[in-house]
């Protein structure tokens, strides 16, 4: 397929710590990683996010006594899950996994480094009013259209589709270009609501 010269792809937190060996690894997070370098060949423009969370962020279990991993509490802007500490900023986790090649990527958006406000998005952080200001670079730069590939798909990449196209960017996501979390059905509810948002779910067969 020929891709638009105003599509972009956005590779979404493909670092060590989602990967097998990190600190919140993504069941075979790192065999898309291949198929990322090689979807990305096609794209004129790339872009990358990074988590990126001072140490003590409110979105870690061990920011909040006597709770672990994988409850679910309430901060003043709604339910947060809460992880193991991922993706420290500076530190080894929060790095690109070495097999990622994309040395034509332009930008990388950090996202998470609020302390006490969560981001899975790219677009707007958990309290659903900060911008990270991707929106008004992809406009600028004439983008109207979206790949999106990585980690994890039931988290960050659902939540970025969803606000590219609330955005209102033509919007797909290249599902074997992702691997999910899988935490109580969330696969299952992130398929749901990316369909009924009218996000594309597509495989990386009809691109290359
Ligand atoms: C992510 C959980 C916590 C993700 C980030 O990249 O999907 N998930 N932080
Ligand atoms: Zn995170």
């Amino acid at each position: 397929m020929q891709i638009s010269t105003r599509a972009a792809l956005l590779v979404i937190d493909v670092q060590n710590d989602f990967t097998p060996g990190g600190q919140l690894a993504v069941p075979e997070g790192d065999l898309i990683i291949p198929l990322i370098n090689r979807l990305s060949g096609l794209f004129k423009q790339v872009i990358i996010t990074q988590d990126w969370h001072p140490a003590g962020h409110a979105s870690f279990a061990s920011s909040h006594p006597g709770r672990k991993p994988y409850d679910v509490i309430q901060l003043p802007y709604g339910e947060q899950t809460l992880w193991p500490d991922h993706c420290v900023q500076a530190t080894p986790g929060a790095g690109f996994h070495p097999g990622l090649q994309l040395p034509h990527a332009q930008l990388v958006v950090r996202k998470g480094c609020n302390p006490d406000i969560d981001s899975y998005s790219a677009f707007l952080e958990a309290d659903r009013a900060t911008p990270t200001g991707l929106t008004g670079y992809l406009k600028e730069r004439g983008i109207d259209t979206l790949y999106m590939v990585g980690l994890a798909l039931d988290f960050c990449v659902m939540f970025s589709a969803l606000d590219a196209r609330a955005a209102g960017f033509n919007t797909f996501v290249v599902t074997d270009a992702c691997r999910a979390i899988d935490l109580n059905g969330s696969l299952a509810v992130a398929i749901e609501r990316m369909q009924t948002a009218g996000v594309g779910l597509i495989r990386s067969s009809e691109l290359i």
